[in-house]
């Protein structure tokens, strides 16, 4: 059976708030693809896949590295801390995974030091009670001085005088902007001639390598980090990340046209998380929160935090459909529903009176919405043995057929477990 198309991409991306379970199903999908690639963000991702009962956590590395025959790249538009890369690299080795000869980094992406992550946690502390809640990983940081042209690539290691000067000024930058901070300068330079050497057998210019690729008929995995609703310009700006998590982050954060991808996949909680700030109309502050919170292990990989949990919302999976346009979709966690005798969908926002006709822009808008709800019967049935659609009970396939209905997308895949063996597939 052949899901992924030769010579092509095809892009796995988060259609609600993150941790949709986007990793697990790029890893599923790995079984099949020669690459695998990141396009954005960096290790403020958290990407848990259960294989064999074996629990493997990536932040910064694409999740094709736990299938042998598939070579992994972070792409140019990747943040990459080389320390964390090299921890994260380490814990997974620990575990089994041989990761050489087969993880490729761009020599255009950027790197994220240190001093990025201070001023992205002083930058948290002055914003108080309105600050984002960001993972503290420095990303915000590092793709602002990305885009004042401050930044510090790859391949600056290796010209280590102008990696020097460039890395002086990002500091004097800093310290006028935060004050005088304490930064050993020196002893960050000599860490990353060090670094600067480890690194170097993985880096490569991952353009001429992604376009041999496609014409050599090779299919190419994309695995998309945070998701469209954090998306810098699509998101709930500003409780946003820093990158751009929709469609368009692939072709820019890869170097890849347009029309070389020919499947988007949006993965779908059955229900919704957000963790940090900002606003979540279909947050549940009440016992279903957390019943969804504590029933689906709602944590962050990354951070620890607890996950803030809703009911599904089609408002916002219609509108990442919009910008997306999603091929397929995978409806993920739906065994978490099984002890619910009845279940809620958002369906439209009003406001004054009026049905809006997709999510707003204007934060304070969205703050006086009101929320429309149908409401669905459970199925009151463990679903986490499943393997086929069929046999699912009768609430559930209602269910999914009515966010069918409601996107107007295929669900191609249904998750009803964390292991990779709990995956239904709806061809
Ligand atoms: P940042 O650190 O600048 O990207 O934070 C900005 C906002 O983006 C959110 N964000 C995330 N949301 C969900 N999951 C993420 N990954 C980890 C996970 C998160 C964790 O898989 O659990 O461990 O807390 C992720 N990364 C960034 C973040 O919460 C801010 O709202
Ligand atoms: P990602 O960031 O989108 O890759 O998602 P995360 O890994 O942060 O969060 C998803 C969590 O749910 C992980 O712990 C997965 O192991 C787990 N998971 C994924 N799919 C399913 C599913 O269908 N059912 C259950 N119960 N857990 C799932
Ligand atoms: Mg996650």
């Amino acid at each position: 059976m052949s899901i992924l198309q030769k010579g092509s991409l095809s892009v796995v991306l988060g259609a609600q708030w993150g941790d949709e379970g986007k990793g697990k199903l790029s890893d599923i999908l790995c079984a099949e693809a020669e690459v695998c690639a990141r396009c954005q963000g960096g290790n403020n991702a958290g990407h848990t896949i259960v294989v064999n009962e074996k629990k493997y956590d990536f932040h910064m590395l694409p999740s094709g590295l736990i299938n042998p025959n598939c070579v992994s790249l972070v792409g140019n538009g990747v943040v990459v801390h080389l320390p964390s890369f090299f921890e994260e690299k380490s814990k997974l080795e620990a575990k089994g995974l041989d990761c050489e000869g087969r993880l490729l980094v761009s020599d255009r992406a950027h790197l994220v030091f240190d001093l990025h992550q201070k001023a992205d946690g002083l930058k948290e502390i002055e914003l108080g009670r309105g600050s984002i809640g960001t993972t503290g990983k420095g990303i915000g940081p590092t793709y602002s001085t990305k885009a004042d042209r401050s930044g510090i690539r790859v391949h600056h290691l290796y010209d280590f005088p102008e990696f020097t000067a460039r890395f002086k000024s990002l500091v004097e930058n800093y310290h006028k902007r935060f004050g005088n901070f304490e930064y050993d300068v020196e002893a960050e330079l000599a860490r990353y001639k060090e670094l600067a050497e480890r690194v170097r057998p993985y880096v490569i210019d991952t353009i001429p390598y992604l376009h041999e690729q496609i014409k050599a008929g090779k299919r190419i995995l994309v695995e998309g980090a945070n998701a469209l609703m954090l998306d810098i310009d699509f998101g709930t700006y500003p409780y946003v990340t820093s990158s751009n998590t929709a469609l368009g982050g692939v072709c820019t954060g890869l170097g890849v046209p347009a029309n070389k991808i020919s499947k988007v996949i949006g993965v779908v909680k059955a229900y919704c998380t957000r963790v940090g700030g900002g606003p979540f109309p279909s947050e549940q502050l009440n016992d279903i929160g957390e019943y969804l919170q504590t029933v689906g292990f709602e944590v962050g990989v990354t951070t620890g935090r607890k996950r803030r949990c809703g009911w599904l919302d089609l408002v916002v999976v219609k509108y990442s459909h919009m910008i997306n346009g999603y091929t397929s979709l995978n409806l993920t966690k739906l065994d978490i529903l099984d002890q619910l005798p009845k279940i809620q969908v958002a369906v439209a926002y009003h406001l004054d009176g009026k049905k809006l006709s997709s999510f707003p822009a204007d934060l304070e808008l969205l703050s006086r919405v009101e929320v429309e709800y149908v409401e669905l019967d459970g199925w009151m049935t463990d679903i986490s043995k499943i393997t086929n659609y069929e046999d699912l009970p009768e609430n559930a396939k209602k269910y999914i057929e009515f966010i069918e209905k409601e996107v107007e997308v295929p669900i191609e895949w249904i998750g009803v477990g964390p292991g990779r063996e709990a995956m239904i597939h709806k061809p």
